[in-house]
Formats: structure tokens, sequence, C-alpha cells
């Protein structure tokens, strides 16, 4: 019987060497065949019964010590086979933390945004009352009582965006100018500024921008003041070096009128391919209010006089900015927002 033990332990310590010791389940399957309830060891336990009294005890003796040896053993490899495993696992999910990292994008304030906060800080700080009305106007507010008259080209279905025959989105914010009038006497120093809506698509113009609209009324009003007030304009907005230039045009609420221009500001003036040679950019119209519009809100136009004026916002970001599309002004490209 002893040898029989012996004859099992070699066996153990044999399989033992051959078993892959980073192989978990061999590992396990060695100490089932050893230990487990059929085991070779448990075979030998109960093969003791066929044994006389005096042979039992130092048989029994034997067996618990190789017992105790292959469950070192085993307990010992299993360590091993587990410490394997996790190399493994490392192995496979291993994270290069050499590697450059993404970073995190932060915000900043859109370039349009920025361009209505400083217009409407250098308005406000010259006394001028802000009003952003209503994006929906009547033909009332959006063209007759601006003098404009039936048959006008701006009043096409080709040009304006009608909700109704009589409701359209705005396709200038001077209707909120007329509700200005309607509610307030002279003298009257307000600006009207948000989008404005028309059928128009290029690549500087698009079917909706943000305008901004000044209007003074008062009893000595002049063109000479609304010359000197966008000379101020375009010098706050386009630097200290800036010229204004005022050409004859034409405005149904208006007269006389005239667009505004303003030095190039790529060539300062001097004649580029931006201002195809002229060295001007038009950055707006103004001129002195019709008296027909006074006449239609019930402001004396013998005795008051007015002057109006008119910019795109959105042209003043693309100039300041050298923005060659408009839409890139809504269009949400992070690669576009980014940069300012
Ligand atoms: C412009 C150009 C010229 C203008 C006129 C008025 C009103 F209501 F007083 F008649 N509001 N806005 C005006 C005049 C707007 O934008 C290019």
């Amino acid at each position: 019987m002893q040898s029989k033990i012996s004859e099992v332990k070699e066996q153990f310590e044999k399989e033992l060497s051959q078993t892959d010791l980073s192989d978990e389940q061999a590992v396990e399957n060695l100490r089932l065949k050893y230990l487990g309830k059929k085991g070779l060891l448990t075979d030998l336990l109960k093969g003791m019964g066929t044994l006389s009294a005096e042979e039992k005890p130092l048989f029994g003796k034997l067996v618990n010590e190789l017992k105790a040896e292959v469950t070192d053993a085993i307990e010992n490899a299993k360590e091993k086979a587990s410490e394997a495993a996790m190399g493994k696992k490392l192995i496979a999910s291993r994270l290069d933390i050499s590697l450059p990292g993404e970073g995190y994008k932060h915000g900043s304030t859109h370039p349009l945004y920025d361009i209505r906060e400083e217009v409407i800080d250098f308005f406000a700080n010259m006394g001028f009352h802000v009003d952003l009305g209503r994006d929906i106007e009547t033909d009332w507010y959006n063209f007759e009582a601006l003098n404009t008259p039936k048959d006008h080209p701006s009043r096409d279905m080709q040009d304006t965006f009608y909700l109704s025959q009589n409701a359209m989105l705005r396709t200038h914010t001077s209707g909120t100018q007329i509700h200005y009038m309607e509610a307030h006497k002279p003298p009257i120093r307000m600006v009207a500024l948000g989008h404005v809506f028309r059928v128009d698509a290029d690549a500087t113009h698009a079917p909706m921008f943000q305008q901004c609209e000044g209007l003074v009324v008062d009893e000595t009003i002049t063109f000479a003041q609304l010359k000197g007030m966008m000379a101020l304009f375009a010098k706050k907005f386009f630097g200290e070096n800036a010229k204004t230039r005022f050409r004859p045009s034409f405005f149904p609420f208006t007269e006389p009128s005239a667009e505004l221009d303003v030095s190039c500001v790529f060539c300062d003036g001097k004649g580029c391919r931006r201002c195809k040679g002229t060295g001007w950019m038009e950055i707006g119209g103004c001129g002195s209010v019709d008296p027909a519009v006074f006449e239609n809100v019930s402001i004396d136009s013998e005795k008051y006089t007015g002057f109006a004026f008119g910019f795109g916002l959105d042209r003043i970001a693309m100039l300041r900015h050298h923005i060659p599309e408009i839409s890139l002004l809504t269009s949400n490209d992070q690669r576009f927002l980014e940069q300012f």
C-alpha cells in the first residue's frame, strides 16, 4: 500500500511539471484530479478500509503528508496562474499614456454676438433707446407707413417671405421705428436691431441676417449731424483711420438718401481686389426722414426733422474678421467658430 502512495506522489510531481502554470484552468483540472471528490488522493484514503488496524495509522499519516504537499503545490501553482492571467489582461487592455491628449475645446462668444453687443453699447452710450421690435410685421409697418409704394420691387413675393396677405417676416427693422414713433413723441433717439428676412442667398446675402437701424427726430436735426455720427461709428468699428463717404442714393423713407461707404479695411483705401480697386466699401444706408413718413405717424413734418440710418451686422462682422462667406455665421461649424 505504501508503494501506492509513492506512485501517486511521483505521478503528481510529473504532471505538475508538465502543467502550463499560466493556465488557470489546467491548474484547476490538476487539483480536481488529485484532491477532488473522486481524486486520486481521496481514493487512497477510501482504500484504508481494507487495511489492518496496525497498518492504518502509518498509512493515514503518509497519505495526509502527501495531501498537504499536493495542496501546497496546487495553491502555489494557482497563485502563479492568476498572476499570469492578470498579466495577460493588462497587456490586452494596455493604454499608451505617452500619446498626446485630446484636450478640451472651450467655447467663445459668437462674432455676430460681439458686434451686436458693441453696437448696442455704442448707441446706448450716446443716449439711444434700444428696441428689438418683432420678427413679424404687417404691410403697414413693413411697407406702407415707410412710404413704400404698392408696386415697389421689395414688396414682391420674390423678395419678401409672406405669411399671409397682410403678414410677413420683416424685410428690415424700420417697422420698429414706425411702432416707436406711434408710441413716442419727439425728441426721439433710438436704434432698432434684430433679425430680418429676405428671399436671397449667395456668398454675401443670406435669407436671414441682422440689422441695426437708428432714428433721431427733433426740431433741429440736420444731415450734417447724421454725417458726423456715421463718421464716429466708422472709426469705432473700423479703426481711427477709417474715412467715410456719402454717395447719393434713394430710399422711399428718406429724402435725401445716401449709401454710406467706409475706406477699405483691407487696403486702407489704396484700392485692392476686395474693394474692386475703388478703396471704398459699402457698409450701410442713411438719409433725412421723408416728411411723408412723419405724416404717417402723426409727427408734424413742418416742425420736426430727423435722420435715419441702417447697417447689416453680418456685413460688419464679415469686414471686421475678413469672413468670406455669410453662411459661415450661421452654420455652427466648430472649425470656424473656434477662431474667435
Ligand atoms: C436705412 C437707410 C435709410 C430708415 C428709415 C427709417 C424710418 F423709419 F425712420 F423711416 N428707419 N430706417 C433707413 C433709412 C434705413 O437702412 C439701410
